[in-house]
């Protein structure tokens, strides 16, 4: 098999990328000091995180002169993320560490306001273009405009994953006077470079072992040398009647998320069932057990094959919750690692694990294992973002308990400092707690809780609600509100909240729209709606309805009532953008 040489230095989930270069045919060698660097033909440098970390890690260890020596030889050189931002002069991320100065300009970080006052997620999490079209604005572009030839593969029909919250912002016309081609993407009011290419020199602001078949096929044009490709066929965009370069049909237009696709996430709960197999479960409020006699966990079937049934259907995102996770687990036998291998083999697109992450102490060795370690036993397996759920409840009710802060030794703030927030996800868990009159709902708003009145009132009719935060599986309710937990999370450096609602949990009744509305208005960060799915119907609702950034199904799904690719057919036919479907052969 062809080699080429893959530069790890910490970078998060590099397992993923392996996978996706060995579909691709090829072999990796791995770079362990500068001098194999030189003696490398084409090299492949990812980066998630921090631009200062990923720098200065480099510089430390004696990489840069290295690498710029081998982009000016003129061999194959392909970054990824971080190592896209590397070429720039700076970031605002890190203003005193400087960056491979190939391009003059610095990265800056996206504002969570555009310029008319509407609002945008950062860190942007989602699937965008990277368009080489000479069209400025992507949603109008049609094929008369675009580029009949393409760099290394991209096609301006396709999307592609991108997760940061710095970027290199494109000025048309300014780096293609210095010889480089570039492909961009627009997040809300700023335009963006996704990637960009000179000579032998190619990288990308979005993870293309993680953008499903449209980015194997840009890994591949990479390893192939085949820098300038025939435009593709445009990709096929669920639900429309018309196909075009550009990736949307007008009808497209009407609702985007500043140019993000909507996201579908399947989520899988998984546990091991009285047989002492690992299955993929449902609970209906948690409850997990048949209702009939027995009362056996319900086996909806197994966990690796249905994460591949759900990204052939068109899964932007894979979620698994080990929802046993409460129970103490020796850290050499934590059931999702394998899971999580075996998925990345075939699954290219994120995969989020969530359950457990929390300091503890292994039962078999009696040794302290920090979250910060179990986290990274994930990311090594092929996790790209952990979910914390009960520890993110106990650090935020400590958050508050000493005024506002930190102690920066929390799960989230541990794992996001060395991952990256965008590798944070805090899983909640909220339940409706009514009350009745307005004195009870002034009562709970001394103790600090958001009360909203609701039009989904209980069965005694009580129409004040406030969301209290649960743990250990919505065994545990605190008294402690949803609103001051995410808000917590948020500033403790958590990059996306996972939205579940106990009550709505396996219902079919639709997301609690309320719920969803208010958590998103009170951080900045993505939040993607969970719970209640029940038809294709309901995540168009939740789009339309909320601002909110992703929503995820599970029981609708897993029982076969509905595939992921329905949900974007309905989706797309609304008039709502979604990722396009396509396939990959090597
Ligand atoms: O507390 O950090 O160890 O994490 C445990 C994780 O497991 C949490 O994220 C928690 O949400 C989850 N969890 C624990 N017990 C259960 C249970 O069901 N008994 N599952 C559970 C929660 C949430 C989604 C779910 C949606 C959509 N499940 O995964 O599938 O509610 O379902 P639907 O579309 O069928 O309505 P920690």
């Amino acid at each position: 098999m062809p080699k080429v040489h893959l530069l790890d230095y910490v970078a998060g989930n590099i397992r993923s990328l392996v996978n996706a270069i060995e579909k691709c045919g090829y072999e990796v060698e791995w770079i362990k000091s500068p001098e194999d660097v030189k003696n490398a033909d084409k090299i492949i440098l990812p980066g998630v995180g921090h631009f200062g970390h990923c720098l200065s890690s480099l510089s430390s260890a004696g990489y840069l002169p290295a690498i710029q020596e081998h982009i000016s030889s003129g061999k194959p050189f392909f970054g990824i993320c971080v190592g896209l931002q590397a070429l720039f002069a700076g970031s605002e991320e890190a203003p005193s560490v400087p960056g491979l100065n190939l391009i003059p300009t610095s990265l800056k970080r996206f504002s969570p306001t555009n310029a008319d006052g509407s609002r945008k997620s950062v860190p942007c999490i989602g699937w965008n273009d990277a368009s080489t079209s000479t069209s400025t604005s992507p949603t109008t572009s049609d094929a008369s405009t675009s580029n009949q030839t393409s760099m290394y593969g991209l096609n301006p029909s396709s999307k592609y994953y991108y997760v940061h919250s710095y970027f290199a912002p494109y000025t048309p016309g300014h780096l293609e006077r210095e010889g480089w081609t570039v492909a961009t993407a627009r997040y809300g009011d700023e335009t963006y470079i996704g990637a960009i290419a000179r000579g032998n020199t190619f990288a990308t602001q979005f993870h293309p072992e993680k953008s499903g078949a449209a980015g194997l096929r840009v890994i591949k044009a990479f390893l192939d040398g085949d820098k300038v490709t025939p435009s593709t066929t445009p990709a096929v965009v669920p639900g429309s009647t018309t196909v075009r370069a550009g990736a949307t049909t007008k009808r497209n237009v009407k609702a985007s998320t500043n140019g993000l696709t909507r996201r579908i996430i399947a989520c899988l709960d998984v546990r091991t069932n009285d047989a002492g197999d690992l299955v993929v479960t449902k609970g209906d409020q948690y409850d997990v057990r048949e209702k009939s006699e027995g009362g056996n966990v319900r086996n909806l079937g197994k966990p690796v094959e249905m994460a591949r049934r759900y990204y052939t259907q068109g899964a932007d995102e894979v979620t698994f919750l080990n929802i046993t996770s409460f129970r103490d687990c020796p850290i050499t036998d934590l059931p999702m690692l394998e899971i999580l291998r075996r998925t990345s083999e075939t699954v290219f697109v994120p995969l989020t694990i969530g359950g457990g992450i929390r300091d503890m102490v292994d039962p078999v060795s009696g040794q302290k294992v920090s979250a910060l370690d179990v986290a990274k036993l994930y990311f090594a397996s092929g996790a790209d973002k952990v979910s914390i759920g009960s520890d993110a409840v106990l650090a935020a009710e400590a958050f508050w308990s000493r005024g506002g802060d930190g102690d920066d030794d929390t799960s989230i703030e541990t794992i996001s400092a060395a991952y990256g927030a965008q590798a944070v996800v805090v899983s909640v868990d909220p339940k409706r707690i009514y009350v009745k009159t307005e004195e009870e709902a002034q009562a709970a708003k001394t103790k600090g809780h958001t009360v909203i009145k609701t039009t989904d009132k209980d069965s005694e009719g009580r129409e004040y609600v406030w969301f209290a935060c649960t743990i250990k599986g919505g065994r545990e309710v605190r008294d402690f509100d949803v609103v001051k937990l995410v808000t917590a999370c948020e500033r403790l450096g958590a990059g996306e909240i996972l939205l579940n609602a106990i009550d709505r949990d396996g219902s079919n009744r639709g997301f609690d729209l309320e719920l969803v509305a208010l958590v998103k208005s009170v951080v900045e960060i993505p939040v993607i709606a969970s719970s209640g799915a029940g038809k294709p119907g309901h995540f168009e609702e939740v789009f339309n309805a909320t601002d909110v950034d992703a929503a995820l199904g599970a029981g609708m799904f897993h029982r076969g009532e509905y595939t992921v690719a329905q949900v974007k057919e309905q989706l797309g036919q609304a008039g709502l953008l979604v990722r396009p479907f396509e396939q990959f052969e090597p």
